[in-house]
């Protein structure tokens, strides 16, 4: 890979040279940079993101839309983390916690070991929506809290968008998405916007329909990181276990983008458990599997297409290297790559017509505006289904008590004893 570490899409105005990462911004947001809610015309001409023939319905996803400066991003902050067993019951702890074994160089790792014989599959079918991120909530509210200032206009948590990570990169992979569109719906309660996807009909039926081989294939990852990561600091990985998709370490993240304040959490493979290592989420490893590389068509689509998903999914949380393994199509992983993020944008420089991060964090930014000023009525029971599917707008209708609720009672009740009383 690249070893230039040039930034090229972080403007000098919002680039702070003594910030050890500085791909992220850590002081509060430049007005400069501040998105004024949704009705201003774009830097390059042409019509707003917001269709001005009937305004506040529909969201373009235009990319030259979005070719502004790349908008405020603060350096995400973990505030906690998460545990799910092998059988997706929560802990509010890290015991699901795993530390980086460095590979050998050229590794004959084989990722069809176990499929059949060592490996129980999380049921795919059951829809946990936002529960596990409510219940962390739930266990840490004083936390939240305790940041909040008096002013009665702030949301009772302190923070603007409650989601997961997952649902931020296919925001932020949008713009360049031509494949799968993508439903989310969106519960405005005590101030805070809460954001979960809904399967579409295509992903549903894409699902039900996995050819065995693509059934295995989906193995592939798991089993790599089974090869690479120790349940202990000081383990070595245990290849001859069984592999249980059902188990998870997630971290708990705040950051704002722009005027948007965010909480979200995203699942984590594992994290250097090293003396040197720094603080979470700069520790954190994410682990990633890819057919190997023979021909600079392959390398081409890699920078287009994967390398865009993979940039996204951890920069959000502040995730700064990959370990990648480039298997062969008997799933033999031939060898291994660490990637920095911070260089991502350097290796597709060269591509032709390539996407760019500032488009992605520009669609996000605009996208949380446009649900912010569409969804006003603060209610559990009313949810905003926002709706996309590749070459159109974003549009959305509105449900009130209907199964697109996703606000569990508990959770609704749970609030509502909270010492903080609503405002
Ligand atoms: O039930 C649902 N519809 C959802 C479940 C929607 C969103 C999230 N989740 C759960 C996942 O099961 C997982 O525990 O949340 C956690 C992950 O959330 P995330 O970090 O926001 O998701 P994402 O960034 O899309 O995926 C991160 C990792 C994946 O790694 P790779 O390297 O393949 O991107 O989480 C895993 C997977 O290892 N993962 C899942 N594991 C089991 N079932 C799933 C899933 N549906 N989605 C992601
Ligand atoms: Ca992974």
């Amino acid at each position: 890979m690249d070893q230039h570490g040039r930034k090229v899409h972080h403007p000098p105005s919002s680039y702070q040279n003594h910030k050890r990462n500085k791909d992220y911004e850590s002081v509060s947001v430049n007005p400069e940079h501040k998105r004024v809610r949704q009705s201003h015309p774009p830097h390059h001409g042409g019509s707003p993101p917001v269709s001005s023939a009937s305004p506040c319905r529909a969201l373009s996803t235009r990319r030259q839309l979005y070719e502004k400066d790349f908008p405020v991003y603060k350096q995400p902050v973990e505030v906690g983390s998460f545990s799910l067993d092998g059988e997706r019951r929560f802990f509010n702890d890290a015991r699901q916690m795993r530390y980086f074994v460095k590979p050998h160089p050229r590794p004959n790792f084989d990722l069809r070991d176990g499929y059949k014989d060592r490996f129980v599959k999380r049921d795919d079918g059951v829809k946990e929506k936002l529960d596990h991120i409510l219940r962390w909530i739930l266990a840490n509210r004083s936390k939240l809290q305790s940041s909040v200032s008096a002013a009665s206009s702030s949301p009772a948590l302190g923070v603007d968008i409650v989601t997961w990570r997952g649902h931020l990169t296919k925001l932020l992979t949008t713009p360049y998405e031509t494949q799968e569109g993508w439903l989310l719906a969106a519960t405005l309660f005590r101030g805070t916007l809460y954001i979960s996807e809904v399967e579409t009909e295509a992903s549903r039926h894409d699902r039900d329909n996995r050819t065995e081989r693509h059934e295995e294939m989906m193995y592939w990852g798991y089993k790599f990181e089974q090869y690479l990561c120790a349940d202990d600091i000081k383990g070595s990985p245990n290849p001859v276990g069984v592999v249980n998709t059902n188990e998870a370490f997630c971290t708990v993240v705040q950051t704002k983008l722009a005027d948007h304040k965010l909480l979200f959490s995203g699942e984590v493979d594992c994290r250097d458990g090293g003396p040197e290592a720094p603080a979470a989420p700069a520790c954190y490893i994410e682990l990633k599997t890819s057919a190997e590389i023979c021909t600079p068509k392959q390398r081409s689509n890699f920078h287009r297409f994967k390398l865009l998903k993979w940039w996204a999914q951890s920069f959000l949380p502040g995730v700064p290297r990959i370990v990648a393994g480039f298997r062969d199509p008997d799933g033999l992983v031939v060898g291994t790559e660490t990637i920095q993020i911070s260089k991502i944008s350097h290796l597709i420089k060269n591509e032709y017509n390539c996407w760019k991060p500032t488009v992605c964090m520009n669609f996000c930014c605009e996208f949380l505006s446009f649900v912010r000023t569409v969804v006003r009525e603060d209610n559990p029971r009313v949810v905003h289904l926002f709706s996309w599917d590749p070459h159109q707008d974003v549009t959305y209708s509105v449900h009130r008590d209907t199964t697109y609720c996703f606000l569990p009672p508990w959770y609704v009740e749970g609030m509502a004893s909270s010492s903080n009383p609503p405002h």
